[in-house]
Formats: structure tokens, C-alpha cells, sequence
């Protein structure tokens, strides 16, 4: 038996399919990859910068599916369907829409694949795969599965080794789709099986793809001891309420973390409340105290903020993106508030009857990338759009990033961090732009 493995790119940018050349190891397909029984052949392609083989024989096609890519996801099935290839589909967007996505396939897995994998290519090999397979969420890597890395060699992606120790969130922010998906539940791995993965491979730069790695700090303490006499380093996603547990911050930075994302959301307590961002509203003091422990402990931090909150005007944008350059964050993200399908805030805006885009923007074909795709309060959609676009432009303009690299608690610390910075924040700024107004799909 031949099963391909098919990771999807978002969509076209002018007349070719969008190559992303920060595109990292997709670690779902490569534990795909582990949990199939060694008899079959496995092989990876992946659409974020390579050709898919639509006449290459093959038993079964298996397609990783996040709203962002649903669109893409749907012509790559519609194609290997036409000749006659099963297509079994997965992933976050799979499991919060799945009345959607069973148009698009054979087989629909909702949940996480390790409790039932096994069963599906069994049932492949004897022609009798079942249309739904439904398996609980949050079963990390099981019995010590360690993904197979060996089908990422030769594809190019950033080198850094993708690493999960915990699924889920506690936290419940109502435009979080992780916590929809994981009913606000945090699943940890055992970190001795952890501990081997890591020694096990090859790259010493580590990105924990945890939700949020600080859901538990006593887990992450744990993991810290651990990681200290490997002498790795690495970086994961993180609340920001982390910053109050100060053995935890030492921790982190003694095993080797260079930074986190960590969802900042926004500058304002209204838009907080609204986005029920509990974490970020402990004592809140304007992120004073979070930003000095941060420095304090040398974090290269990616600020990740949301856009759009009823309360948000052109000026509150961009007050959060001079708030942004003001303390020199390495990283920025300024999104658009996404409505995402299954989401609190999804539903929502569906009732208020504020969704753009036949409340489908996924799917659309007038969608493009980092466009509002609901009514905000205090402007037009194309407003919002605009001034999101416009914080994202100067924030990641050169003179931004040379302001910003003069931090030199934080990138100053080793060689290897001031290079990083430059390596990945131009990067970065690249694909801002090429990303910007993409459509979604290749028609
Ligand atoms: C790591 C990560 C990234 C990395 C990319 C990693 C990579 N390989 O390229 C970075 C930081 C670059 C990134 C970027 C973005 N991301 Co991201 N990312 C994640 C994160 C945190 C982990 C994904 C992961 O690797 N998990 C580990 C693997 C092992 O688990 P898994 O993916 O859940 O897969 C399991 C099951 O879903 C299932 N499964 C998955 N696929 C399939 C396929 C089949 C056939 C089967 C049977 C089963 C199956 O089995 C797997 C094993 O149990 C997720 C959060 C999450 N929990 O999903 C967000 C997440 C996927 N990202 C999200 C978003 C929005 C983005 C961005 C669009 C952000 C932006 N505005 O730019 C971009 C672009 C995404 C894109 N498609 O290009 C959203 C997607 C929401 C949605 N409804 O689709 C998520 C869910 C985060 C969130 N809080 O909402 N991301
Ligand atoms: S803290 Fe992060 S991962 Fe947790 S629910 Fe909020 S946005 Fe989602």
C-alpha cells in the first residue's frame, strides 16, 4: 500500500501558488508518518513550495486541512478524487466544521489521529475505509511515537525541529479555535518520552508547537530541570501570566528559551474583557510589569496582538503599533480578528448578524488574506483592513527593525541571537508582504 502525505499551501499570489519560504516541518503529517505500519510506503509533499504529483499511484491520499487552507485542500481532493484515489481528510478545521469538509472526501477523522490511525490503514488495505472516524482530542504522540522526520529531508524548512509537550489551553479567549477544539483542556505528554524524542534527532533549535506552554506551570518547571543538561535552545507559545511566576521565568531562561509567542491581544482592558483574555488581566498595568520580566530574562518576545474589537478605532490601531515599537518586541504579529468556524466569537458575530463573506470567508472566493471578514464597530471593513495593513508596514519597516535590534538585553545576549534576529525579522517582513491580499486556492 502507497499513502501520500499532503500538507496545503493557503492560495495563488499572482499568477503561481503562494511559496512560503518560512515554512516549517509539518509536525502532524509526520506523526501521521510514525503511526503508519512500516508495510506501507509513506511519502510527503508539500504544496507550500512544491509540485502535487496528482498522477503518482497511490492507495490512499491523506490531507492536513486548517481553515486557512481549506480552500486549497478541497482542489487538491477534487483532483485525486477525479482519478479515482481515496482521500481521507484531518486537522483543526476538519474537526470544528466537519459538516463542511465531508463533501470534500472519502473519509473525515475528527479529533486527534493517534488513538485510531491504525484502524484507518487497516481498513484501507481491505477496501473498506468508513466515511467518519471520530477519536478523542488531545492524545499527544502516545506510547512514545516519535514523528518521522526522515520525510521532511531535502524540503527546505527552517531549521528548527517542531516538538509538542502539552495540547490544549485552560484559558477559553472567545476567538481561540484551540480552545473550541479542546473544550479548554490541557493534555501533557510524558516528559521522559519528550526527553528521548528530543535527543533523539538532530537540530538543537526546538519550537515547542504547545498551544500555550504555560497553561501549567508546574509541568513546564518540570520540563525546564530536564532541558537545562541538554543545552538546547528553544522557544514555544505562552500566556502572559507566566511573567508572575518567577522561578518559571528562571527556568526558562536556564534551560535555553529565547522567547515566546504571547498573545498581547490588545492595549486596552475594554478589548480584553471583550475577548475574555483573562490571562493578560492579572494586575493589569499596562503590560509594564510583564514587559520588564520579560527583559529581565532576556525573552526575544513575538507580541502577537488581535485587531477589530468593538471598542478598537483607527487611532487605537495605531497607538498598539507605536506601543509595539516603543518596547522593541523582536517579533510583531497584528491580525486582523479572524472569525474562526466553531468559534465563541464566531457565533457571535453570526448572530449579530455582522459576517461578511456568506459567513464563509474561508471558502469565499472574493476572500483575500489578512482582510477583515466581519463588520467592526467604530469603521468599514476596508478600514480596518487598511490601518491593520499600514501598523504591520511600519512596524516591520527597516528603520523599525534597526530600532528595535538596539535591545540589548535581549539580542545582544549571544552571536547567535543578533544574527537570528536579523535572519528571521527580514524574513518575516518578506512574507508580510507576500502574504498580504492573497487569494485563497489556485483558481
Ligand atoms: C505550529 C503552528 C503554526 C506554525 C506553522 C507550523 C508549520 N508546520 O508550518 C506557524 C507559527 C508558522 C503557524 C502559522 C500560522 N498559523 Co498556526 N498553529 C500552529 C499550532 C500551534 C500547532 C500545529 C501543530 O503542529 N500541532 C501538532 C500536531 C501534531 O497536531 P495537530 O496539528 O493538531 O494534528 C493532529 C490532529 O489535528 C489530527 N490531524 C491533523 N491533520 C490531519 C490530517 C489527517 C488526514 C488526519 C487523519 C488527522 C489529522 O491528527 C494530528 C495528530 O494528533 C496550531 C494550534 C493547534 N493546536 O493546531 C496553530 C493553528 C493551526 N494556526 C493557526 C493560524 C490561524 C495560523 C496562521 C494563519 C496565523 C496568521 N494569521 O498568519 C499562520 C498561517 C497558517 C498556514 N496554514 O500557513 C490556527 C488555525 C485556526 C483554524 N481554524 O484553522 C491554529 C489552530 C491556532 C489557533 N490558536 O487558532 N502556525
Ligand atoms: S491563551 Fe492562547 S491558546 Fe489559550 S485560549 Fe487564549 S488564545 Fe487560545
Amino acid at each position: 500500500m502507497k499513502l501520500l502525505l499532503i500538507k496545503p499551501t493557503i492560495g495563488k499570489k499572482g499568477d503561481t501558488l503562494y511559496v512560503d519560504e518560512g515554512r516549517m516541518e509539518p509536525l502532524m503529517l509526520g506523526v501521521l508518518a510514525a503511526l503508519t505500519p512500516p508495510d506501507v510506503e509513506v511519502k510527503l509533499y508539500d504544496d507550500r513550495m512544491e509540485k502535487i504529483p496528482f498522477d503518482e499511484a497511490c492507495d490512499l491520499v491523506a490531507i492536513t486541512v486548517e481553515s486557512y487552507t481549506a480552500r486549497r485542500a478541497y482542489e487538491i481532493s477534487d483532483e485525486f478524487r477525479q482519478r479515482g484515489v481515496l482521500v481521507i481528510m484531518g486537522g483543526i478545521h476538519a474537526s470544528l466544521i466537519p459538516e463542511e469538509v465531508k463533501h470534500h472526501c472519502d473519509a473525515l477523522l475528527i479529533g486527534d489521529a493517534e488513538t485510531i490511525w491504525r484502524d484507518v490503514i487497516a481498513d484501507a488495505k481491505n477496501g473498506s475505509l468508513k466515511s467518519l472516524y471520530k477519536a478523542p482530542p488531545g492524545v499527544a504522540q502516545l506510547g512514545g511515537i516519535k514523528p518521522r522526520r526522515d520525510i521532511y529531508k531535502g524540503k527546505g524548512y527552517l531549521p528548527l525541529s517542531l516538538m509538542q509537550f502539552s495540547r490544549g489551553c485552560k484559558y477559553s479567549c472567545n476567538f481561540c479555535a484551540v480552545s473550541s477544539y479542546f473544550d479548554k483542556k490541557h493534555y501533557i505528554r510524558q516528559i521522559d518520552e519528550v526527553i528521548e524524542e528530543i535527543v533523539s534527532q538532530d537540530l538543537k533549535f526546538l519550537f515547542f508547537v504547545d498551544d500555550n506552554i504555560a497553561t501549567n506551570p508546574k509541568a513546564l518547571k518540570e520540563l525546564c530541570q530536564e532541558l537545562i543538561p541538554l543545552k538546547t535552545n528553544w522557544i514555544s507559545q505562552a500566556s502572559l501570566d507566566i511573567t508572575h511566576d518567577k522561578t518559571a521565568m528562571k527556568l526558562m531562561a536556564d534551560s535555553g528559551c529565547i522567547g515566546h509567542v504571547m498573545g498581547f491581544e490588545s492595549i486596552t482592558q475594554e478589548s480584553l474583557h471583550d475577548a475574555r483574555k483573562v490571562s493578560n488581566l492579572k494586575n493589569f498595568t499596562n503590560y509594564t510589569y510583564e514587559i520588564e520580566v520579560l527583559r529581565e530574562h532576556a525573552m526575544q518576545t513575538w507580541a502577537a496582538f488581535t485587531l477589530g474589537y468593538d471598542n478598537d478605532t483607527y487611532d487605537s490601531i495605531i497607538a498598539t503599533m507605536e506601543f509595539a515599537l516603543k518596547h522593541k518586541f523582536t517579533f510583531a504579529a497584528f491580525n486582523i480578528l479572524m472569525p474562526y468556524p466553531g468559534t465563541p466569537m464566531y457565533q457571535e458575530l453570526l448572530e449579530q448578524n455582522r459576517l461578511l463573506y456568506d459567513a464563509q470567508w474561508w471558502i469565499h472566493p472574493e476572500y483575500r488574506f489578512n482582510h477583515a471578514a466581519f463588520i467592526p464597530k467604530n469603521m468599514t471593513a476596508d478600514e480596518l483592513t487598511n490601518v491593520t495593513h499600514l501598523a504591520r508596514q511600519k512596524f516591520n519597516s527597516i528603520p523599525s527593525l534597526m530600532y528595535r535590534f538596539s535591545d540589548f538585553k535581549t539580542n545582544f545576549k549571544t552571536l547567535w541571537r543578533a544574527m537570528s534576529y536579523w535572519r528571521y525579522t527580514t524574513l518575516f517582513r518578506k512574507e508580510v508582504y507576500k502574504k498580504h491580499n492573497m487569494r485563497f486556492g489556485s483558481k
